[in-house]
């Protein structure tokens, strides 16, 4: 991608049926750290990221919840914000699709779309997923008529349907992918998709009537308009719709960052849209993999495989968690989130090659300088900054991340050997006049290639970055632009003292942050020990009074009682409670009874029920009720 005049970036707009997971965290990351690099460059930024508010899925999750889809809304909506407040991402909108800007667009898409001849009424007979939001033919199902993404049965919709001419507009994509290679990328799904569509577009269903939580069709409100036609339209309703002054400036710069399991919506449906709307196509769909743990996908609707990305962060950093996921795996593949390369890739990358070259850079310099002397830049170690500056800067623009944080700590890595090579504490022992001023020029070439290799970081650890800059202060404004050629030499102003930036972190404290991680992402506990209501009735209870009492031979916890529950006859029971009375102090008293337990001997007397007793390892009481009742009232 040459230099562009603008930089629009977007995530998906997530579900508002479950609070955000890591794998939404990562895709906003992603997005985030491109905006970033934009940013620096210079260009216009756009970064817009939001919540999917309308559907079957959400009405649904409402009512399971007794709430109603709008509150459900507000407040997930408002976890989405706030998780991305805490992960320090810089969105420059966050849409909803409730929100009455947005729905005016729809509506004005919807009757582009019917404008162009490409709407008709029928009826939809099939398959659905409400996971997905999704329509499924059997050829797709998985297994038991389920949903090959959620494996959850699908359900059998037959309705009247509006259906979108997407068949109409199969060539002319075909011909848009064939003429943009990077339509979709990474290129495995570009492929996948192109396969997709060269097998036959069929039309598409754009409304529902069995459920009402959506923007109403215009014209015909019994219908709402299909999930995914109002979601995907928010992509432009952010820049004002296609009339906006943001539309032109950005629309043509439009890069969306998205999932694997929603390609079809984006690379299929999306285009096709916008083809009949009379609009331009994004400029690409970038697209990622799965993050799984323990190689299960993560999923709001299975939360033994949910890590909390917030958690994570609070304890270990912002910067740490973007750097793991964005270093770990090439945007595009699946990868398992794994804690031991988390803290492994922190302790080797984070705190070693780079949090231990700055500090021992500066405490260096402290020992042996007071004032940034003026010296000429190492050629060589200049000419390794900007190579790697031109290459993390391709990687970044083409959203390979991991690739661009190779580059830079290629870097980081060379400027640790150049302080090696160099020795500078050897130089400083010398009182020859070429040494010392060899020392000068050591110290500051190196520092200058800290701060060079700092910047390259910015987009991925803006807050690390800030730290390193308050300890070494650059050139105003330069910390927020991409390094330039010229800039080498020119960018350190004072060295102060150093502070771990990425303190280590021992075996044990890491292991204490493990289990905690996991105890917070665990699955509440499900009790063991509850029986139902039904189980519970089954017991049947009853007052008694107890008529005799005496000790059972050879038991020196048990006495033989017999208590009159009502009944012709009074029960014989054996309680275990001669440690705590006299068997003459029992006379008279009013106990509960568990009249209908099956009679057992206990040391060959038999019992005919049990008495209810109170205390923990110590008898302290019978249980009783306050008042005194007629033998055999029922306790329920
Ligand atoms: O699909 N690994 O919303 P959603 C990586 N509302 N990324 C993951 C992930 C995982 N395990 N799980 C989720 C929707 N994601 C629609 C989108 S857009 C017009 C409408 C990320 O809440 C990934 O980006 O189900 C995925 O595409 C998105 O969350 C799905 O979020």
């Amino acid at each position: 991608m040459a230099m562009t005049e603008s930089f629009y970036v977007t995530t998906p707009i997530y579900y508002v049926n479950g609070a955000p997971h890591l794998g939404h965290a990562y895709t906003t990351i992603a997005a985030d750290t491109s905006a970033r690099y934009h940013r620096m460059r210079g260009t216009p930024t756009k970064f817009v990221t939001g919540t999917d508010e309308h559907g079957q899925k959400i009405e649904e999750s409402a009512t399971a919840q007794e709430t109603t889809p709008k509150k459900l809304a507000d407040e997930i909506s408002e976890t989405f914000r706030s998780a991305w407040k805490a992960l320090g991402i810089k969105h420059d909108d966050f849409i909803r699709t409730t929100e009455p800007r947005h729905k005016k667009v729809v509506a004005d898409i919807w009757n582009r779309l019917q404008d162009s001849g490409d709407i008709y009424l029928g009826s939809y007979d099939g398959w659905y997923c409400v996971g997905c939001e999704a329509f499924y033919q059997d050829a797709d199902l998985a297994e038991g008529k389920k949903c090959p993404t959620h494996e959850k049965e699908v359900t059998w919709v037959s309705e009247p349907s509006y259906f979108f001419r997407m068949s109409k507009y199969q060539d002319a994509l075909i011909k848009h992918f064939e003429d943009n290679k990077d339509f979709v990328q990474p290129k495995g799904y570009y492929n996948e998709i192109l396969s997709f569509i060269k097998s036959g577009l069929r039309d598409l269903s754009i409304s529902r009537t069995t459920f009402s939580w959506g923007i109403p069709v215009p014209n015909d409100d019994k219908h709402v308009i299909y999930v995914w036609i109002d979601a995907l339209t928010n992509y432009i309703s952010a820049l004002g719709g296609p009339e906006g002054k943001d539309f032109e400036l950005f629309w043509k710069n439009s890069y969306h960052i998205i999932g694997k399991d929603i390609l079809r919506f984006h690379a299929v449906y999306w285009p096709c849209m916008l083809l009949s709307a009379g609009l331009p196509l994004p400029k690409s769909i970038v697209t990622h993999g799965w993050w799984t743990v323990g190689r299960k996908k993560l999923s709001k609707s299975i939360p033994t495989t949910r890590v909390d990305p917030e958690i994570i962060a609070k304890d270990l950093g912002n910067d740490p968690l973007r750097y793991y996921l964005l270093r770990e795996i090439p945007l595009g593949p699946d990868g398992d989130f794994d804690y031991d390369s988390l803290f492994g890739r922190y302790q080797a990358e984070l705190a070693n090659d780079l949090g231990n070259l700055l500090n021992r850079s500066l405490s260096m310099f402290n020992k042996y300088f007071s004032d940034v002397p003026q010296v000429s830049a190492d050629a060589e170690l200049k000419a390794q900054c900007q190579n790697a500056s031109n290459e993390a800067a391709a990687h970044y623009e083409a959203f390979s991340f991991s690739k661009g944080l190779e580059a830079t700590w290629a870097l980081i890595r060379n400027i640790n050997k150049y302080i090696d090579e160099n020795k500078p504490w050897m130089l400083a022992k010398s009182d020859a006049p070429e040494d010392k001023e060899k020392l000068a020029a050591v110290m500051m070439n190196a520092l200058e290639a800290i701060a060079w290799s700092a910047r390259l970081t910015t987009p991925v650890l803006p807050e690390s970055t800030a730290k390193i800059f308050s300890q070494m202060p650059i050139a105003d404004g330069l910390a927020n632009q991409w390094p330039v050629s010229e800039d080498f030499g020119k960018q350190v102003l004072s060295v102060g003292a150093p502070t771990p930036v990425f303190p280590r972190i021992e075996k044990d404290d890491k292991d204490a942050l493990i289990a905690k991680w996991q105890a917070h992402s665990a699955p509440p506990a499900e009790p063991t020990n509850q029986i139902s209501f039904d189980d519970f009735s089954k017991v049947e209870m009853r007052t008694g009074t107890i008529e005799a009492a005496e000790k059972i031979e050879k038991a020196k916890k048990l006495l033989k009682l017999s208590v009159n529950v009502g009944e012709a006859k009074p029960r014989q029971i054996v309680a275990g409670i001669a440690e705590a009375f006299a068997p003459e102090a029992l006379i008279g008293k009013q106990v509960i009874v568990v009249t209908n337990l099956k009679p057992a001997k206990i040391r060959g007397v038999e019992s005919q029920g049990m008495i209810l007793a109170v205390g923990d390892k110590k008898i302290l009481d019978l249980a009783t009720a306050a008042v005194s009742c007629p033998p055999g009232s029922q306790v329920r």
